[in-house]
């Protein structure tokens, strides 16, 4: 029979990758879709896959449960992925109280309606490795104490936890995965990496002559989000629901990053990056560091993608985006 699923924010950068794993899977995809004035734009990264067309769109929003309950009612899917969210940390600080609402409270939202309508459908939740904030071992694992430094991080914690709870107190099959940070070509703008690939290829088209950054000493274990959405899935095919953390094992700092992204088109990083404290965050994650033993031990999980292929496909995709026809 062929399998249903459901996935919130399937207009964001996961949401595209898991669309076109799940297709190819031969799954019926559908999307929660929150209305928009700018409905045009929204889903250019489906678009950019070639899997708008194969979706079925469902007019609702992870605040508002009646909406959650009902596209439940309708589509009866065997899986759900919750990966909608307000997902950037800077603005978790201008819009702590939205942040709460939808990253946090529009989980409990999601498994309540889940527990209310169909508790035989498995449930994804999308937690994170900003929950380790302030770190309390040098590699985090599932073991590792949470801390977390953000509005953002607070909200998936809570998500986090609620979703361990209706696993525990009401039986559901809900897994969360814990990824660290995973980028693409697709990835929003505001994110470091992806502003840093266009801003190195506007730089080299001559559209920029530098690149204003914060802190670049921090550092990230960055992996690819289209080996990460295979994880998501993987975990939902599991007998018994639980988390995993989900990352390369490698990290380097955002003037790493800088370096390789630039040397790509033959030039130096130092020669055009400078820095602002507008873009500096009230605290910072200074580092993370992923230990993704039990993925690989009981989902059969790796990343497989290196970071010097990440950069090298986001940099060549700006660089074609940006490149006049
Ligand atoms: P993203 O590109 O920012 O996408 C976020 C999605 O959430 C968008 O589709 C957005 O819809 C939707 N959304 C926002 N508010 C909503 C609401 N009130 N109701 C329904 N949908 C709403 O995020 P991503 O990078 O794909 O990440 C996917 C998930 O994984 C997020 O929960 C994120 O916090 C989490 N995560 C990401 C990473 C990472 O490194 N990428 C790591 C760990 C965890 P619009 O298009 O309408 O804005
Ligand atoms: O790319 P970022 O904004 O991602 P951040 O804060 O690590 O969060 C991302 O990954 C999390 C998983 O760990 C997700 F849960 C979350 O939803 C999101 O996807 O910033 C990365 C680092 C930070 O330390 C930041 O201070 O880069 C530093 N940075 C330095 N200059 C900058 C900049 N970040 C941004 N966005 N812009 C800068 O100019």
């Amino acid at each position: 029979m062929t399998k249903r699923a459901l996935i919130t924010g399937i207009t964001g950068q996961d949401g595209a990758y898991l669309s076109q794993l799940l297709l190819g899977k031969g799954y019926e995809v559908h999307g929660l879709l929150r209305r928009s004035a700018s409905a045009d734009v929204v889903g250019s990264r489906l678009n950019f896959l070639g899997v708008r067309d194969s979706i079925e769109m469902h007019d609702a929003n992870l605040t508002d449960i009646t909406s959650l309950i009902r596209v439940i009612e309708t589509v009866k899917p065997d899986e759900i992925y919750n990966l909608g969210a307000q997902s950037f940390v800077k603005t978790s600080w201008q819009q702590p109280i939205l942040t709460g609402t939808v990253s946090g409270l529009g989980a409990v939202n999601m498994l309540e309606a889940i527990r209310i309508v169909s508790p035989e459908t498995r449930y994804y939740q999308a937690s994170t490795s900003e929950m380790y904030g302030l770190i309390q071992e040098p590699r985090q694992s599932e073991k590792t104490p949470f801390y977390p430094r953000s509005p953002y991080a607070a909200a998936k914690l809570y998500a986090h936890w609620m979703t361990i709870n209706y696993r525990e107190s009401f039986g559901l099959h809900a897994s969360s995965g814990i990824l660290f940070n995973h980028e693409s070509p697709l990835r929003g703008i505001e994110f470091v990496t992806r502003k840093i690939t266009d801003g190195v290829a506007r730089i080299k088209l001559g559209m920029a002559d530098s690149l204003a950054l914060g802190n670049l000493d921090a550092k990230r274990d960055w992996g690819h989000a289209r080996d990460y959405v295979e994880a998501m899935w993987l975990m939902l095919q599991q007998d018994v629901p639980d988390d995993y953390v989900i990352a390369t094992g490698q990290t380097v700092s955002v003037r790493d990053f800088c370096d390789l992204a630039f040397a790509h088109v033959g030039l130096k990083a130092e020669d055009y990056i400078t820095v602002d404290q507008r873009y500096m965050r009230p605290a910072e994650v200074e580092v993370l560091l992923g230990n993704p033993e039990k993925a690989k031990a009981k989902l059969g999980w790796e990343a497989t993608t290196s970071l010097d292929q990440l950069v090298r496909e986001m940099v060549d995709s700006d660089m074609e985006r940006l490149s006049p026809r």
